[in-house]
């Protein structure tokens, strides 16, 4: 799988996340949450970037200033991808845990909203990608029902209501789903809990389907080009701007062991 890793720069820790750092990383130190998507094109979307309370992630040395956010996995395949400085090394500076972190305000390159927080998600796997996910409610079912269930239940997932934008901003449209491609294929498969797997997995092909071969972009510097094109331009145009970078996951390594 080869997916763009995108670099959100953290802005302001939680308190918890605050306390657990310090002293670990140089004054004026970057550090960077690094979501792996398969769709660069809905990067403009991203109401939320989540993470699971329950992984140990870890904070990764790539020079004297800028540092990743990533799981241990991860950071060990970005190891020998030339992603950090020596090949094969990895230097873990800090391990935190995701529910240490909810609330963190990150900037999300591309985003309408600019920046955003991270809140929960209970179902990201460990064993792929980068652990840290960033959540585009239009495109996404898994991000839809999430987004709609940390509205419903602030409390329950002890976060701030004001956390998770309102508003959901339509990026595709496709001639069978509309302008929400998540939302339609939700309700249409009755899909109540970000716990019905099955049904997610579905609606997740079907969107992956019809907004590849069929959408086109209603939003963004390449409005009313395919997503065909798009995904391409988009990837290449935030790898250009240094705000994202190619990672690949190996074959035959994703392993689920949180789920
Ligand atoms: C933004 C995005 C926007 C994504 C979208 C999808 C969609 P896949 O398809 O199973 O290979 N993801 C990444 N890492 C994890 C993880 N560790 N646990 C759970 N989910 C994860 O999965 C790749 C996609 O799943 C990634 O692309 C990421 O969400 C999420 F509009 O990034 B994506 C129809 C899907 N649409």
């Amino acid at each position: 799988q080869e997916y763009t890793a995108l670099k959100c720069k953290v802005k302001t820790w939680s308190p918890v996340a605050e306390k657990e750092l310090e002293g670990k990383l140089p004054a004026g130190a970057s550090v960077y949450m690094v979501p792996a998507t398969l769709r660069p094109e809905t990067m403009y979307g991203q109401s939320n970037m989540f993470l699971s309370p329950k992984i140990t992630y870890g904070v990764f040395k790539v020079t004297d200033t800028d540092y990743y956010f990533v799981t241990d996995r991860a950071a060990r395949n970005m190891a020998f991808q030339g992603i950090f400085p020596k090949w094969g090394e990895f230097s873990k500076v800090a391990s935190i845990k995701g529910s240490d972190v909810i609330g963190t305000l990150i900037n999300a390159p591309l985003s309408q909203l600019g920046e955003i927080y991270i809140v929960p998600m209970d179902t990201i796997k460990e064993g792929k990608g980068t652990g840290v996910v960033t959540s585009v409610p239009s495109d996404s079912p898994d991000d839809f029902i999430m987004h709609r269930d940390l509205m419903k239940k602030p409390e329950f997932y002890n976060i701030k209501a004001e956390w998770v934008p309102k508003e959901i901003l339509p990026l595709i449209e496709t001639p069978s789903y509309g302008k929400l491609t998540a939302q339609f294929l939700v309700e249409k498969l009755k899909i109540n809990s970000p716990k019905d797997a099955k049904q997610l997995a579905e609606a997740k092909d079907e969107a992956y389907k019809e907004g590849f071969y069929k959408g086109v972009m209603i939003y963004g510097e390449f409005s009313g080009k395919p997503v065909q094109e798009a995904k391409e331009l988009v990837r290449e145009a935030l790898i250009k701007s240094g705000d994202a970078f190619a990672y690949a996951e190996p074959d035959g390594q994703v392993i689920s062991r949180s789920g």
